[in-house]
């Protein structure tokens, strides 16, 4: 006779880490069950009520699932541009345990073109209509305002912008229009000349004033603070010190009180603390070291490539914080 395996002590629910954001009032839903626990065929399927993202700390931080369907992107290029490798690796990171989906079809990597909007949609949009139509989350990572309205029309349940809205006048309309969540990171100009950009006398103080500016001017325009996320936009003109000094001191962050993303995976700050000639899916282990830490101090989100991996380190710390509040 086999010996039923005892119940995993997942916490179900504690309190949030460090200051509390406005999006975590006591009015906010209550967080889904994990994304893990929810077992789906794939994610072609019967339309289900449209997704949407938890915008509370429930103390549980969300991994968004990092799709580019991009030729040149420098972690995965190529390899997901058919839609049906897309929609199943896709489904794959939900089966890991995605919250949600970021989907891109234009890269940002260090030095990269810009492609047209149309290219772009013509990427990105069959994608985000079958996934939402899936009832998975999907966010929609691009600086282009047409591009994020025609995602929300095809179900996108949030706006990623690496510019924090900064690269085309009319996101800041787009995201009132639509009412989606805003992803706001810090940005300084486009890849190709984004590393001349990377001067900052205190890179912390620095970042957390841009944002917050950033998110008054927005707020001024008439989006709804409590849509807003920021993010620090790791790499994005910053060298690995500067990543590191804005990971170090994390709560300048998180006191802004709003949610907090934090993308680091596959970067390239952290394959410098590699051997030379280890490939992008050796930095996978130190991104979800990162994640874990970075959900340690309040981070409401992660932005992964390695799903399962990044899901185990999250569960450890999830643990960790349950058992410090039990
Ligand atoms: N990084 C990349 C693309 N999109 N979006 C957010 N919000 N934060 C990031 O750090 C971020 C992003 C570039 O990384 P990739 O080429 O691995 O997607």
């Amino acid at each position: 006779m086999s010996t039923p395996t005892p119940p995993r002590i997942v916490p179900a629910r504690f309190g949030p880490v460090g200051a509390t954001s406005p999006v975590s009032a006591p009015a906010a839903p209550t967080p889904a069950a994990p994304a893990r626990s929810r077992q789906r065929g794939g994610p072609v399927g019967r339309d289900l009520p449209k997704p949407q993202v938890q915008l509370a700390l429930p103390g549980r931080t969300q991994i968004m699932g990092i799709l580019n369907v991009t030729p040149d992107s420098f972690s995965d290029g190529g390899r997901y541009e058919l839609v049906e490798a897309a929609l199943a690796h896709a489904a794959t990171m939900i089966s890991h345990g995605a919250d949600m989906i970021d989907v891109g079809g234009e890269s940002t990597r260090p030095g990269a073109a810009r492609v047209s909007v149309e290219e772009e949609q013509r990427r990105v949009l069959p994608i985000i209509r079958e996934l939402s139509r899936a009832g998975i989350a999907v966010s929609i990572d691009t600086m282009n305002a047409a591009t994020a309205e025609a995602a929300a029309l095809a179900g996108a349940a949030l706006i990623n912008d690496v510019s924090g809205g900064l690269a085309d006048p009319d996101m800041a309309s787009v995201v009132i229009d639509t009412g989606l969540p805003f992803v706001v990171m810090h940005w300084r100009g486009h890849s190709v000349d984004m590393s001349a950009a990377a001067t900052y006398g205190d890179v912390v103080l620095d970042v957390q004033r841009e944002l917050e500016q950033r998110a008054a001017d927005l707020i001024v325009r008439g989006v709804d603070p409590a849509k807003l996320i920021l993010d620090p936009g790791l790499g994005f003109a910053k060298t690995a010190e500067h990543n590191w000094k804005i990971l170090g001191r994390f709560e300048n962050l998180t006191s802004l009180g709003l949610p907090v993303l934090v993308g680091a995976s596959r970067k390239r700050f952290i394959g410098e603390l590699l051997a030379a000639g280890v490939p992008p899916e050796g930095r996978d282990l130190p991104s979800s070291i990162v994640a874990a830490l970075a959900a340690s101090r309040g981070a409401w989100a992660v932005r992964v490539h390695n799903v399962e991996q990044a899901r185990a380190a999250l569960d450890v710390s999830d643990a960790w914080r349950w058992g410090a509040n039990a």
